[in-house]
């Protein structure tokens, strides 16, 4: 049994977390029990004033409240229509974003990913970015992702994300459209950065995400790569299906039903919200396990363009 659950664990230390990794079951039970969502990991990363969150696959951004939401929601418009007025082209959909994999091993070569896990996981982004896990069903974003570069750094205080802040700095590569992967040993499933901080903060840009988590790793239920298809749709500009709770805009996308909560695991027929439609439990964007994730909506793929078109 994993310790791992995308939502728990963040209001644990440390040292709770680390003992709680797979092979320890006690510690486990533990973590889970822990619902509560702590704002515990460095805002100093995020940017001025703000307050971070995310944890495994729970708390993985800066906090955005309700105010701050409808701030870029109007920020997005105001970009967007300074770019048609003049005569460009507003949104594009999709793009071909190149990826750049930092494996930040410690210093014994612990969390030093294979190439072909890491080729694994670009295919996995690009099945589930392409809506090719339920056909029919699941968007395809039009995203492609190509690996435009892998590096190697033995250093165990990166490795344990550690002066994070330091470390992505020395370590990015590329510009805003550039998805830089921070492969690490922490006791979240991932981290993210959401697009519209990239001006104010580009150094620290892209995702960071347990390296046990990419294809072939050993956490549990989230070892199928799709730890990084989820920290990727915050940096495409998305939020959890379950922001806002059971509000009208809840996450600013229609066509992903109201929900109350994060999901845990893979519970059909969960409907916590009385507004329409069953919790989208299958949605990238939930906390659900790798295996019962199958698809983003059109309306999160025509969201993660329009995010893309202004800030990336
Ligand atoms: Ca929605
Ligand atoms: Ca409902
Ligand atoms: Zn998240």
């Amino acid at each position: 049994m994993s310790s791992f659950r995308r939502n728990a664990a963040v209001a644990l230390g440390a040292a709770a977390l680390i003992v709680a990794l797979p092979t320890s079951p006690a510690q486990a039970m533990h973590t889970q029990d822990s619902g509560a969502r702590a704002h515990c990991f460095e805002p100093r990363d995020i940017g001025a004033g703000a307050k971070s969150t995310d944890g495994v696959r729970g708390a993985d951004h800066r906090d955005v409240t309700r105010k701050q939401q409808r701030a870029i929601e109007q920020r997005t418009k105001a970009i967007l229509s300074a770019k048609a007025s003049s005569g460009q082209t507003a949104v594009t959909a999709g793009g071909a974003v190149p990826v750049y994999v930092h494996v930040m091993a410690d210093k014994y070569g612990n969390g030093n990913v294979t190439d072909t896990q890491i080729a694994n996981q670009i295919s996995v982004l690009n099945k589930t970015y392409g809506g090719q896990e339920l056909v029919g069903t699941a968007a395809n974003t039009g995203f492609t992702f190509t690996l435009a570069g892998t590096d190697r750094y033995y250093n165990s205080t990166w490795h344990a994300d550690r002066q994070s802040t330091t470390y992505r700095a020395k370590t990015r590569l590329g510009g805003a459209n550039a998805l830089n992967i921070w492969l690490v040993d922490f006791k979240y499933l991932g981290i993210a950065t959401f697009p519209w901080d990239y001006a104010s903060n580009p150094s620290i840009d892209g995702i960071r995400v347990h390296f046990d988590s990419l294809p072939g790793g050993s956490i549990a239920n989230y070892n199928l790569g799709e730890t990084a298809t989820h920290e990727a749709g915050h940096w495409f500009g998305l939020y959890h299906t379950f922001q806002g709770g059971c509000t009208a805009t809840n996450d600013e996308v229609s066509d992903t039903p109201a929900q109350s909560s994060s999901t845990n695991g893979c519970p059909g027929g969960r409907d916590s919200c009385s507004l329409p439609g069953l919790d989208p439990i299958h949605n990238y964007m939930d906390y659900s396990y790798d295996t019962c994730y199958n698809q983003f909506t059109p309306n999160q793929s025509s969201r993660m363009s329009t995010m893309f078109s202004a800030y990336r």
